[in-house]
């Protein structure tokens, strides 16, 4: 569908943005600038690596990630969407929608104050609307330097309102998972979906000593990420989501995905800005819903 070529003639910036196939074979757009630097699939939208200048990677990709048309690759910040998990009315559809398993379309790149700015649009096309059958159009803003901003906004485009859930599955790098906490969310209910889906109330920071697997409620604020391992926190900030996923696939869960790496959980974790489970998000025809999620990294 696109070229490196072409897409260079209409939207490379010289030392700052060059699209060209990366080391997992997929077409990315590659960005550099004083602030850090990154790249971005055009399947999918999809954050492939993310450092600020000076700083380890934050963003998390599997040493097995290859790219394959149509499968999003393990890692970086798949975008979900039109829904999370499971589709509540066919389960047999694919987990997390379709929006990350299509190529969408570079539409802008731009310097920006925070760095570089990349504009990607997908509108789903007949094959989708055969299994969503609404008129939409979905963009994601990202803008990429010392910081991340994402910003995926939805336009309802159709003459019926529909709803959403969705999430940035965004794969965090941290040194070693047992020296990790996540703090924001605490006292914060969530549900506990290994096993059977059990409601519970998180007590103090996070920790992972097993497989987590949560979607954390009424929660609009920060997430804090500290690793002690790396020496750093890694502050999540969002705007139109009241809900975070926390997950660890663990050994078992890793070794059922298959695409994990050797003990790669032990150098991630997922803390994903979404609207999931009860934070559905309504768009009514001709209205729009943003979910913006901002990464930055801070001293411990
Ligand atoms: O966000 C957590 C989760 O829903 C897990 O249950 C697990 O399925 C993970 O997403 C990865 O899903 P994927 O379809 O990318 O393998």
């Amino acid at each position: 569908m696109f070229e490196a070529a072409g897409l260079n003639e209409r939207m490379r910036i010289a030392g700052e943005v060059e699209f060209r196939t990366g080391d997992q074979g997929a077409l990315v757009a590659e960005i550099s600038n004083t602030g850090g630097r990154g790249s971005v699939a055009l399947q999918g939208a999809q954050v492939l690596s993310w450092a600020p200048t000076g700083q380890e990677p934050v963003i998390w990709l599997s040493t097995d990630a290859r790219h394959k048309a149509g499968k999003s690759l393990r890692g970086g910040a798949p975008v979900c969407w039109p829904w999370f998990g499971p589709r509540p009315e066919d389960p047999g559809k694919p987990a997390h929608g379709f929006a990350r398993n299509l190529d969408w379309e570079p539409v802008a790149t731009a310097r920006a104050p925070g760095g570089t700015r990349i504009l990607m649009r997908l509108v789903p096309g007949e094959t989708q609307k055969s299994i969503w059958p609404y008129a939409a159009e979905l963009t994601l803003d990202i803008t990429m330097g010392k910081s991340l901003r994402l910003e995926l906004t939805t336009t309802n485009l159709g003459k019926e309102r529909f709803e959403l859930t969705q999430a940035v599955h965004t794969y965090f790098q941290v040194g070693e998972i047992e020296a990790v906490q996540v703090l924001g969310l605490e006292g914060r209910h969530y549900i506990d979906t290994v096993g059977i889906n059990r409601m519970r109330r998180q007590e103090g920071p996070i920790r992972i000593p097993h497989e987590v697997d949560r979607i954390y409620l009424d929660c609009p604020g920060d997430a804090v990420i500290v690793d002690q391992s790396l020496k750093r926190r890694i502050r999540i900030s969002k705007q139109g989501s009241r809900s975070y996923v926390v997950w660890n696939p663990w050994i078992d869960k890793s070794a059922a995905l298959g695409d994990m790496g050797l003990n790669g959980y032990r150098k991630m974790i997922c803390v994903e800005t979404t609207n999931a489970a009860t934070d559905r998000i309504t768009v009514r025809p001709g209205g729009t819903h943003s979910l913006i999620t901002e990464y930055a990294v801070e001293p411990t």
